[in-house]
């Protein structure tokens, strides 16, 4: 396969990226934007053109490998799959099914990664993982306000004349609307950033809004609370296509600007000039997925989609509340590869819980942990205790590229392809609405093998061949089945390399949505199915002031954990030496608090862990904020997920990652 070939970034990320990638002598060399994709356009970033190197690095894991006496030793996949087959069979003769559990998380956006779940489906049905740490309470909120979660087309953008970015890193996670913002920007249109760092998306606004961490609901309310006073609500959509409406402006009486001010610390002109802004339609708001996770998330959200429907930004070119694009993902023919009719057995844990689940499960307990596409010792909250509940299982099973924290603590590691050596397509429900095609370009190193091969394997001796008596191509052209209808084949994505599906450009424009009175639903008529009352409400974070003030005394700072620049997740910090440190970033008032310099060594601490790393002084940041990017490994100085808590937000099983208090102190050397 020598010469230069299209395929695509299968990162969990914002863009799903069309690659150029150019193969010599077998080995792929080098890594480029294909500049025929209609979104990406030849641009990418450093996490992409490094999936050369993490093709190529000599860490890759070469050998299935089993423990024995805390030391990993080669063995053959005859041997790895015949034991893990049988203590599988034993599994479901004398235990249950469910004493499996299947840990992952979503790093491979392929189609064929779906096929972990038609295994385990058909295995008879495992204890499976709901929710999520990344976008759990937005998507749900959003399924509350509007019957689904959908996003404008990227090019919707040039329509708007205010675009809002709220709660988006968009400079370091996401960055084709990177491109658009600055040229939108010369044509004009207004660019605000909401965040309570001042980050490169800031830097070239036009107007940077400081927030409080998990505070937005209330600034949304602010905002609210000035377009009603103002007049700029729009009336007709409030009263022909919402319902409770009388809830909402309720809520709003029941907190004053003052007190807005107090709690955000965001001056009252400010709401004013926002409230002004989203009544002059149309105003874009990009909504981004750090604000949510917290406790109050799912409501933070709903209050900001509350400010845009009010505002009439709903449903109209140039506006909209977008978070993910599900519709995106529910393109795809998912429950003809997963076969989720074939479980005779099932219990959930959620992603954040996983750990108290594992160590809580009685009938079945938890005998084995089959872990794909994750690393869930770096990624999931409270670390301590998901290493824990980890050591507790007599038998860990990771699929994996890379010796990670997570394959560490196995018991027998699996090593797998990369995106270049495998043929799969690739899309993500994040931001557009492409499908790119990926071939397989270059052989595995060492005996490494796709999942596919793997579940196959398994599959035959566990009884279920037939299961996955099936092609690469006869996969990808069942999950394909629905867009079929639509021109979009395997065989078409081999000729064309990137379709786009057949998605809504401005959803929402028929005012007609999914939810149970049709209408937008400012009071959600799902939510009674949950035990809950689906009204707004003025909620906190449930590390603040407010709901725990002991905790302030002893932990004062804010942490956030967001995620860094040149790494996705823990995926590159072992490919690129300068990472390979803490680095703990502090608002300007803990640096005089505390009597720290740029440089200084600081521990950081809660009751949950604590971590030791450099100091660096973020001027603008809010007050009593602290930042360390995720995804450091054990090995570098550890994962900041030691700190974090595993509690769940208030809708979706989402995360609470960045509602987390914390304290540091200076170690003296
Ligand atoms: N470089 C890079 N890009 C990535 C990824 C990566 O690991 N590295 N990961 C990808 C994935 S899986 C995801 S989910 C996305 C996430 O994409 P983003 O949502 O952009 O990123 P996050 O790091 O989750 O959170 C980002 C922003 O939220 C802000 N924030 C935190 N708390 C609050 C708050 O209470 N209010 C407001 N207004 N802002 C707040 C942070 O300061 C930060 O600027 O990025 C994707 N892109
Ligand atoms: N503190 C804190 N924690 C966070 C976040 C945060 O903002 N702060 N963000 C959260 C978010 S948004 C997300 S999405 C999660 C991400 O959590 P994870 O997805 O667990 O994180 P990654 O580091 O991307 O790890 C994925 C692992 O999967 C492996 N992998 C890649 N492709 C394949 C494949 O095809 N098969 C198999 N078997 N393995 C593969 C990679 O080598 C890598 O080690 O992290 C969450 N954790
Ligand atoms: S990580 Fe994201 S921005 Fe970077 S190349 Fe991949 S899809 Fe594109
Ligand atoms: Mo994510």
């Amino acid at each position: 396969m020598d010469g230069v070939h299209i395929s695509s970034c299968p990162l969990n990320c914002w863009d799903t990226c069309g690659l150029k990638v150019t193969v010599e002598h077998g080995k792929v060399v080098k890594i480029d934007g294909d500049d025929e994709h209609p979104i990406t356009k030849g641009k990418i970033c450093g996490r992409g053109r490094m999936l050369e190197a993490r093709t190529n690095s000599s860490e890759r894991l070469l050998y299935p490998l089993k423990k024995r006496n805390g030391q990993f030793v080669r063995i053959s996949w005859e041997q790895a799959l015949d034991e893990i087959a049988e203590k599988m069979a034993e599994i479901r003769t004398k235990s249950k099914t469910t004493a499996v559990l299947h840990s992952h998380d979503y790093a491979n956006s392929g189609l064929l990664s779906n096929l972990a779940r038609r295994f385990f489906n058909c295995y008879g049905g495992v204890t499976e993982l709901t929710g999520s740490l990344c976008w759990g309470a937005g998507i749900e909120a959003q399924t509350w306000d509007f019957g689904n979660a959908y996003s404008h087309a990227p090019e919707d953008i040039y329509h708007s004349k205010h675009v809002i970015i709220w709660g988006r890193n968009v400079a370091r996670t996401n960055m084709h609307l990177f491109q658009h913002l600055k040229a939108v920007k010369k044509q004009g249109t207004t660019l605000v950033v909401i965040d309570p760092i001042y980050n490169q998306t800031a830097q070239i606004a036009d107007k940077y809004v400081s927030i409080a961490p998990g505070m937005d609901g209330f600034l949304a309310i602010g905002v609210m609370k000035e377009l009603l006073r103002l007049g700029l609500e729009d009336r007709f959509f409030i009263e022909n296509y919402t319902f409770g409406f009388v809830d909402i402006k309720a809520l709003l009486k029941t907190i004053t600007l003052e007190e807005i001010e107090r709690l955000t610390g965001v001056e009252r002109e400010t709401m004013t000039w926002l409230a002004r802004l989203y009544g002059d339609r149309p105003t874009m708001t990009y909504l981004g997925l750090g604000m949510q996770r917290y406790a109050n998330g799912g409501n933070t959200i709903r209050l900001i989609d509350a400010l845009v429907a009010m505002s009439g930004n709903v449903g109209i070119p140039g506006g909209g509340a977008n978070f993910g694009n599900l519709q995106v993902g529910q393109s795809f023919s998912l429950e003809e590869l997963t076969l989720p009719e074939r479980k005779t057995a099932s219990r959930t844990f959620t992603m954040m819980k996983q750990a108290e689940g594992i160590l809580q499960a009685t009938d079945p307990e938890i005998k084995m942990i089959i872990v794909t596409c994750g690393n869930p010792l770096t990624q999931v909250p409270n670390t301590n205790v998901v290493k824990k509940a980890f050591q507790s299982v007599e038998t860990v099973v990771v699929l994996e590229q890379f010796m990670t924290d997570t394959a560490e603590a196995a018991d027998y590691v699996l090593p797998t392809t990369t995106v270049f050596e495998e043929e799969d397509i690739y899309y993500s429900s994040m931001y557009h609405a492409y499908v790119n095609y990926g071939p397989a370009l270059v052989a595995p190193p060492g005996k490494a093998k796709p999942e596919l091969w793997i579940w196959t394997q398994l599959a035959e001796r566990l009884g279920f061949g037939k299961d996955f008596a099936f092609s690469r191509e006869e996969f990808l052209a069942m999950g394909l089945r629905g867009l079929e209808k639509h021109g979009i084949t395997l065989e078409a994505l081999r000729q064309e390399k990137r379709m786009l599906l057949p998605v809504k450009a401005v959803p929402w424009s028929d005012y007609r949505f999914q939810t149970p009175s049709g209408k937008y639903e400012f009071t959600s008529l799902v939510a009674p199915q949950k035990g809950r009352d689906g009204k707004l409400r003025l909620a906190y974070p449930s590390e603040s002031e407010l709901t725990n003030p002991e905790m302030v005394k002893k932990y004062p700072y804010r942490l956030l954990t967001i995620h860094p620049l040149r790494s996705n997740h823990s995926q590159h910090y072992h490919l690129i030496e300068s990472l390979q440190s803490i680095k703990i970033e502090i608002s300007r008032d803990i640096a005089d608090e505390k009597r720290l310099v740029d440089g200084d060594r600081v521990r950081i601490f809660n009751d949950r862990g604590e971590l030791s790393g450099i100091v660096k002084i973020l001027p603008n940041a809010h007050a009593k904020t602290i930042n360390i990017d995720e995804g450091q490994w054990g090995k570098f100085g550890g994962s900041v997920n030691v700190l974090t808590s595993d509690r769940e937000s208030d809708n979706g099983q989402g995360s609470t990652l960045y509602d987390c208090l914390v304290n540091i102190e200076k170690i003296n050397e």
